[in-house]
């Protein structure tokens, strides 16, 4: 049975306790039609294009990642696809310096924080696990072992507090990892430290082939509360209510308000993973139904209505074309890295260990060249 929040409402009624249900904040309706909220608070047109190009941007990398997973250049490759909107409105919604700590398919949030194709890339080609300095973008390595960058994010919120200044650390996880301990050990012990956390869920209706009717039988964003986190609920496919509700949530944070969660209702339109088959286990009309709320559309339809012109699309088109072309390249061109290279990382400072034994293996290789 699928989860109806108004029918717990009317149980609630019935009962005579308060409905917790609260309204998913919306701005624009699927349609392109700005609803009374968004209206509210109006069209910033040139944050509506920048949102529009880093999705369209994240759309195409997010599309030759595919193929090039199909041609044999990655090993694999998660999809972000449909999933645009809540990283590319979330991410734009933080300052540069707030710390971020991702799951594994924030491709989108990852390009917007102008980390390279290439860069995300190494780790999907088996070259190295990461390949780009999280110092440089504020923006950690992808984590694979489910909701466990919610506990990172919390003790390096820690640390934040300890140095003062007023940053957010933010992270993302998705609905099958908000089912870990991990994320509610996280909620509780940011809600009773009050850290600068801010939460983002993307609910993205699945966990691999686990709808989310057999995860949870409230919300995730109705948690909150009794962990003592102020919580939020955003149309995930609308990119405009994704950055405002973001805005708000981290201002809270940042003010010292303690941590806050967003719940951004969103769809994975592609399998779970290059090796997985959607089809095997869920309805094409449910493909079907959130197409038609597709994020990059939704958003077009109100630049086209204020005024961008065809030539502006036409001329990101091109750009998308070059991106492609660049992506495919800087693939093929991703190499091992000399093996000699897994010593200089595991320490901040030389250790007596690690030059023993790179040494030895130096000593070893010499030997093996001589043919000793
Ligand atoms: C601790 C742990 N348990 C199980 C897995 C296997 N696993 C990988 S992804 C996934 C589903 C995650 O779903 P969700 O959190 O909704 O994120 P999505 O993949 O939909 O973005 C599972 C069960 C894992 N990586 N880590």
């Amino acid at each position: 049975m699928t989860y109806d929040p108004r029918q717990r409402d009317r149980a609630d009624l019935e009962f005579g306790f308060t409905p917790t249900h609260s309204a998913m904040t919306q701005f624009v309706t699927p349609d392109g039609v700005m609803t009374d909220a968004g209206l509210r608070h109006g069209l910033d047109i040139d944050l509506a294009r920048t949102l529009y190009r880093d999705m369209a941007r994240a759309r195409r990398v997010d599309q030759e990642a595919f193929s090039l997973q199909r041609q044999g250049e990655l090993g694999l490759w998660l999809q972000s696809w449909g999933q645009e909107a809540a990283q590319v409105g979330s991410i734009h919604a933080l300052a540069e310096d707030d710390y971020v700590f991702p799951s594994y398919r924030e491709h989108a949030a990852a390009l917007a924080r102008g980390i390279e194709p290439a860069e995300l890339l190494t780790q999907w080609r088996g070259a190295t696990h990461a390949g780009w300095d999280p110092e440089k973008y504020k923006f950690h390595y992808y984590a694979l072992v489910l909701g466990t960058q919610t506990l990172h994010a919390t003790g390096y919120a820690m640390g934040c507090r300890l140095d003062g200044g007023d940053s957010v650390v933010a992270t993302y996880f998705g609905d099958g990892a908000a089912s870990q301990g991990d994320v509610s050990e996280a909620f509780n012990w940011a809600a009773a430290r009050s850290l600068p956390v801010l939460f983002i869920c993307q609910n993205n209706q699945w966990a691999i082939s686990t709808p989310t009717d057999l995860q949870y039988s409230a919300p995730i964003h109705q948690r909150a509360a009794g962990f003592g986190l102020r919580s939020f609920h955003v149309d995930g496919n609308d990119a405009l209510a994704v950055h405002e509700v973001t805005r708000t949530a981290a201002e809270l944070v940042r003010k010292g308000h303690g941590p806050a969660l967003v719940e951004a209702v969103t769809f994975r339109m592609a399998g779970h993973s290059t090796s997985d088959d959607p089809n095997r286990y869920r309805d094409a009309a449910e493909f079907d139904a959130w197409e038609t709320r597709d994020p990059l559309r939704r958003l077009r339809l109100v630049l086209e209505k204020n005024g961008t012109t065809a030539q502006y699309f036409h001329d990101l088109d091109a750009e998308l074309d070059e991106l492609a072309v660049e992506v495919r390249a800087a693939c093929r061109a991703i190499t091992a890295p000399d093996l000699d290279s897994v010593f200089e990382n595991a320490y901040a400072d030389p250790h007596p260990g690690v030059i023993a034994e790179r040494a030895s293996r130096r000593t070893y290789l010499d030997a093996m060249k001589a043919g000793v």
